[in-house]
């Protein structure tokens, strides 16, 4: 079994990997020109999942691999104040001490850990990253889930009783596909991995399906569905309540036997009538009953939400609207509904994925409350300004980029520079990591073997695939897992830990986990999950892996809910539904603007600006508004405004559209790599602005603490 994957002998040869840049997971055939680098990427026609899908994105892969700005040694701050390049060992011991040393003289908590997205990308990450944050002993974690999906955790906890117990649209068979906030023509899809979703959209409407869409945008999908409803940011909670309400008034809902709490549910929702709803969203009380009617009638039907209904204000309760509307439909768990998948490595079954829930620690400074272990990142800037007892004094970042990527992101940038010590785990300086002590660059995405073992488990059909490395390793360089082995091994030699004799099973047993590559991991994995599979029979398998079948109907056995039934009644939601109430139904103001974010299919997340594959072209940093709004207040086509908040303010390019609802702006985030008139290597594009520097950490979705990253007021005047 190899960890570095084939080293291809002369002449050129055709390989097979995983685009792990989005939850689509694509698997790719590459050409391998005589030298060893990529010659040309294809979509591999033989995958069972992605089925020869490929976008722009996966281009990005060996641009990123022989990217000039990438690091590839590790650096360390000198007395001079600049960073330099060093070796590994005197880096990660660096690292280590000045994180130990920060919580011997503050407390354990001093220290904060960020994780973001691209760990649930990477296997390595994922097998050694929480045992490495678990070593560090601090309560202070943070990750990119709660600028994310943070309310489907607490959904699916509170429904089906562990948080990673999230249903996926069964897209291939379904009639009915209701897409609320989510926009997989650009992103590919979300808790949903659903490679090629054009190609499986066009398959919908061959067999007669239909696809609906609410957004405030007229966006790719929006343009490809059937019916697009525009609806007011923020305002879902009344459409999606309203729905409900109807389905439960129809006399016709079939929730099946499992499921409890519909009479309570009923009289929940009995407020939000399709009335309410037209006066909050602008979607018609009319619409609102014909899709009601339409989720009754249609043979099978699916309803999704994504970031548009998780980063707002109403998150949980649009979350689990999403999901009782699917349940109370009949179409929890059917062919052609939503499902749960049967991963051969199965997390949730086996226990090795936490079942979450909230927990009694809540950040320090504003009370916000921990989830699954961690803690809203809306609050990290607070808690390292506010000075006290559990003050934030440290940072450690994996394959996160906080400051681009979470709101208020001037005042963490501010927060990040007043630290006593940052340490970095990313192959690129950005918005975030130019601050840090020490930076660890680990090796790309083409360097290491990956086996997906977050999005198996949402995806639209089960398989399992297994790809080697496509490149050899950099042999000066150092994977992710080595990394965290490295620097959890420095980090118990700095605590004194492992010259204190005889040491605890606890820390034996993750100095062993830590020393166990990923593939040997996985292979144990494999192993031991009943199916008889191995790292070699997936590999034997060729290079789709094993096409495990459509997925099939798991409940209630699936459940993990104490009695094994789903009881809808959460009280977590109903507790809240006053308070959405009162909300939705109060007076608006008729001027106001709503900045939402958007996504484009050339753009992930905060990091890929600088692959000249993605950033040729027309820019798409511009704020997009209405005609209608801008001329009311002197903006033209193409001008720049400043973009100002409750929290703070951007100047931007402009591009009038009518595709934006009036009283709605869209920016999309990742961008700003301009800073203090610097700018990053990182960006070869435009560097347009930050979004975050706009959004507010004071407003978190309630039940959560998850960021407000939509539907936020803002005002533009011209510049
Ligand atoms: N306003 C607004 N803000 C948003 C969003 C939004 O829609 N609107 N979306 C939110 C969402 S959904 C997410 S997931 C977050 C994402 O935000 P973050 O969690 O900050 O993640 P990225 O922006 O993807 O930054 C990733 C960093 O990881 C590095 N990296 C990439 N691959 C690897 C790797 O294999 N190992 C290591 N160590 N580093 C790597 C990259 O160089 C980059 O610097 O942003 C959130 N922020
Ligand atoms: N190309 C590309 N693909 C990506 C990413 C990327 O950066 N680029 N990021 C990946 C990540 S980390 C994630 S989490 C996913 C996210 O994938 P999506 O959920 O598709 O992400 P967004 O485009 O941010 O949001 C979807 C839509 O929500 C709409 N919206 C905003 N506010 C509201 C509202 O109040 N109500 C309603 N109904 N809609 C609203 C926006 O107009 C937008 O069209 O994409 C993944 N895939
Ligand atoms: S959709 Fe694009 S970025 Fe996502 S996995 Fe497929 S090729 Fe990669
Ligand atoms: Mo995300």
């Amino acid at each position: 079994m190899s960890d570095a994957g084939t080293r291809p002998e002369g002449g050129a040869s055709t390989r097979y990997t995983s685009c792990t840049l989005c939850e689509a997971m694509c698997g790719l055939e590459v050409t391998l020109g005589a030298d060893g680098s990529v010659d040309r990427i294809r979509g591999h026609e033989g995958d069972p999942l992605s089925r020869g899908h490929i976008c722009p994105k996966a281009f990005a892969l060996p641009q990123v691999q022989d990217d000039p700005d990438r690091l590839r040694r590790p650096l360390v701050r000198g007395s001079d104040g600049e960073l330099h390049e060093t070796t590994w060992q005197e880096a990660v011991d660096a690292a280590a001490s000045l994180l130990v040393g920060v919580q011997e003289r503050h407390g354990d908590d001093a220290l904060a850990v960020y994780l973001g997205n691209p760990n649930v990308h990477s296997l390595g990450a994922l097998t050694h990253h929480p045992t490495l944050v678990k070593l560090l002993r601090t309560r202070n974690r943070y990750s990119a889930t709660s600028v994310d999906q943070l309310p489907h955790h607490v959904v699916a906890h509170a429904l089906y009783g562990h948080q990673f117990l999230l249903p996926v649209p069964d897209v291939d068979r379904t009639d009915l596909l209701v897409l609320v906030g989510h926009n997989p023509m650009a992103s590919n899809g979300s808790l949903w991995t659903v490679p090629d979703f054009p190609q499986r959209r066009r398959e919908l409407a061959a067999r007669g399906g239909r696809l609906v869409v609410l957004d405030p945008r007229r966006s790719e999908t929006a343009d490809v569905a059937d019916t697009h409803h525009a609806v007011r940011p923020g305002s879902d909670a009344a459409v999606l309540l309203a729905l409900v309400r109807e389905v439960l008034a129809s006399g016709h809902a079939t929730p099946a036997a499992y499921v409890d709490g519909v009479d309570a549910v009923r009289a929940a929702v009995e407020p939000f009538t399709p009335e309410v709803a037209e006066r909050a969203s602008g979607m018609t009380a009319d619409a609102v009953r014909a899709l009601a009617n339409d989720l009754l009638d249609a043979p099978s039907a699916a309803v999704h939400g994504r970031m548009g209904v998780s980063t707002q204000g109403f998150g949980v309760v649009c979350q689990w609207a999403v999901h009782l509307l699917n349940a109370l439909t009949g179409n929890l768990d059917r062919p052609g509904g939503v499902m749960f998948t049967t991963p051969a490595v199965d997390l949730v079954g086996r226990g090795l994925l936490g079942p979450g829930g909230f927990s009694r620690r809540r950040t320090r400074v504003r009370g916000l409350p921990g989830f699954g272990g961690e803690l809203p990142v809306a609050a990290l800037a607070e808690e390292m300004t506010t000075p006290g007892p559990g003050q934030v004094r440290a940072l450690l970042t994996i394959a996160g980029n906080p400051v681009a990527s979470t709101p208020g992101g001037q005042r963490l940038d501010a927060a990040v520079r007043g630290l006593e010590a940052y340490v970095a785990v990313d192959f690129y300086l950005n918005e975030t990591t130019r601050h840090a002590d020490v930076v660890l660059p680990p090796t790309g995405p083409l360097e290491r073997d990956h086996y997906d073992l977050v999005f198996h488990l949402l995806a639209v059909r089960d398989t399992a695939r297994f790809t080697p490395a496509l490149l050899p390793k950099d042999p000066g360089g150092r994977h992710d897992w080595e990394i965290a082995r490295d620097l959890g091994l420095a980090y118990l030699r700095a605590r004194g830990t492992t010259r204190r004799g005889r040491l605890s099973r606890r820390v034996l047993e993750a100095q062993a986990r830590l020393r166990t590559s990923p593939t040997r991991q996985l292979d144990a994995l494999l192993r031991t999950g009943g199916a008889g599979l191995s790292v070699r029979t997936l590999h034997a398998a060729g290079p789709g892996g094993l096409e495990l079948g459509p997925l099939r109907p798991r409940l209630p056995e699936r459940l993990a809910t104490a009695d094994r039934r789903v009881d809808l009644a959460a009280p977590v939601v109903l507790d809240d539904l006053p308070r959405v109430l009162a909300t939705l139904e109060a007076p608006k103001d008729p001027d106001a603007l709503l900045l939402v974010g958007r996504r484009h299919q050339r753009d992930n997340n905060s990091w890929l600006h600088n692959a000249p594959v993605l950033t040729s072209g027309r820019p798409r940093h511009a704020l997009h508004a209405h005609p209608d709004d801008l001329a009311v207040r002197g903006v033209r086509d193409g001008g720049r405004v400043l973009l100002s908040s409750a929290s703070g303010e951007v100047e931007v390019d402009v591009h009038a559209t009518e595709d934006v609802m009036r009283g709605v702006v869209s920016l999309p985030h990742g961008y700003g790599h301009d800073r203090d008139g610097v700018r990053l290597r990182t960006a070869t594009g435009l560097p347009g602005a930050s979004v975050n520097d706009v959004t507010d950490p004071s407003v978190v979705e309630a039940v959560s603490g998850n960021a407000v990253l939509n539907g936020v007021p803002v005002t533009i005047v011209p510049v």
